[in-house]
């Protein structure tokens, strides 16, 4: 058996924090698995020095199923995005190193694959729409089949997923949060022109998506949908905060606009009714904050009784590790919808050498053992990390709202 006998975190920060556990085993095997939480990121690095890697120390390495479950239910507090992230953190580390001892990639581990490559969609932006239209116009070129467009609201200063300089957005700024201010009367307004002008410049084979960032309520949100359906959406992701699952019942009453939720979902509990009651279309949970692989198997598992299929999240706060996990799981699992595709800076890609490539609007996470992605820890070590904060949003007469 391949016994663990050490595991480190490294906490890096290439342009942006990332947490990555590192885990070797007594025949020099190492496996890598991605623990980042966007503006907490210390809080599951404690998690994993303090309580997770002193239980790991003498395990095989081998019995990914039973460490999952040691480490879940072992810990007897369940659940929560530090935990899970740090327990995906292990898991991924663990499937890594399976796959390199049996000399086949994570995909191959996972029943082989299930399509010929992982499709992606690529986030267009820009502070008009006449913007947001270029951008898309580039991706198409670069051979994009899904692209999700976002644009500035005119009259609000600054606009979730509209980057400053229409580079890739990156939201996580400042020593200390930074405030933003929301008007969901200015945005309704802004959607529609911005899918009519999409439709009318990419035509009618290009996917459109869009991401509200859970900031409607549930029948603002069916307004929404019916406003956008001529518009054949791909998918309207987190229309409104989704603690109460049963929110989404009043969204399907009023649209058939397709619905995606679940990045920041951490368990198979947050999603159990919206898949039972095929309340959504997609499940946007991803290996990281989700439990690993184990977890966002079953979870996959669940929806696929409900033809929901999968379109896991893939931000630029997810490390390339995480990237790599999900192309792994993509390619394999049978109901795939999606996936998203931010690509990392060429600091950050330089940090995570890895195998996974992107040709013709599809990824695929190569043919090397493992999960196929590595940290370069000497690099890793001469970018130190800087505290980072998500920003919060409020109305313009100052309520707090959910960013
Ligand atoms: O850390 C928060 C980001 O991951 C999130 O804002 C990105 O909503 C997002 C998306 O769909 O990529
Ligand atoms: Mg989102």
């Amino acid at each position: 058996m391949p016994k663990i006998v050490a595991a480190r975190v490294i906490v890096t920060c290439p342009g942006r924090n990332f947490v990555t556990l590192k885990i070797e085993c007594d025949d020099g095997t190492t496996g890598v698995g991605d623990a980042t939480l966007n503006g907490r990121e210390m809080a599951v690095a404690s998690y994993l020095n303090d309580h997770v890697i002193p239980c790991l120390i003498g395990r095989d390495a081998h019995r990914i199923e039973d460490i999952w479950q040691y480490l879940y239910k072992g810990a007897y507090w369940r659940r929560g995005p530090v935990t899970m992230t740090g327990i995906a953190a292990v898991d991924m580390a663990l499937w890594d190193i399976k796959g390199k001892i049996a000399g086949l990639p994570v995909y191959q581990l996972l029943g082989g694959a299930a399509r010929e490559g992982v499709t992606v969609y690529c986030h267009a932006n820009g502070s008009s729409i006449d913007d947001t239209i270029s951008a898309a116009l580039e991706y198409r070129d670069k051979g994009y089949r899904a692209i999700r467009i976002q644009c500035g609201v005119p009259g609000l200063p600054t606009t979730y997923g509209v980057s400053k300089d229409r580079h890739h957005y990156e939201p996580a700024d400042g020593d200390l949060p930074s405030e933003s201010v929301w008007s969901t009367a200015k945005y309704m307004r802004v959607v529609p022109q911005l899918f009519a002008a999409a439709r009318e410049a990419l035509g009618w084979d290009i996917h459109l998506l869009h991401d509200i960032h859970h900031r409607l309520t549930p029948i603002e949100a069916g307004r929404l949908g019916k406003d956008l359906e001529p518009y054949r959406p791909f998918w309207l992701e987190d229309a409104t905060p989704a603690e109460n699952q049963d929110a989404f019942r009043l969204i399907r009453q009023h649209t058939t606009a397709p619905l995606a939720v679940g990045e920041i979902f951490n368990s198979i509990w947050d999603c159990k009714e919206l898949i039972e009651n095929q309340l959504i279309d997609y499940i946007r949970a991803t290996v990281v904050h989700a439990g690993g692989l184990t977890h966002l198997r079953r979870i996959a598992a669940l929806a696929d009784l409900y033809q929901i299929r999968t379109g896991c999240h893939g931000a630029t706060d997810l490390s390339p590790i995480t990237m790599a996990a999900a192309l792994h799981f993509g390619l394999s699992v049978p109901n795939f919808g999606i996936q998203e595709h931010m690509a990392h800076t060429a600091e950050t890609d330089a940090v995570f050498p890895h195998a996974y490539t992107y040709a013709d609007g599809m990824m695929h996470p190569g043919e090397a053992p493992g999960l196929g992605v590595d940290i370069d820890e000497d690099l890793a070590a001469t970018h130190e990390y800087k505290r980072a904060f998500l920003p919060v949003n409020r109305l313009e007469d100052g309520t707090l709202w959910s960013w």
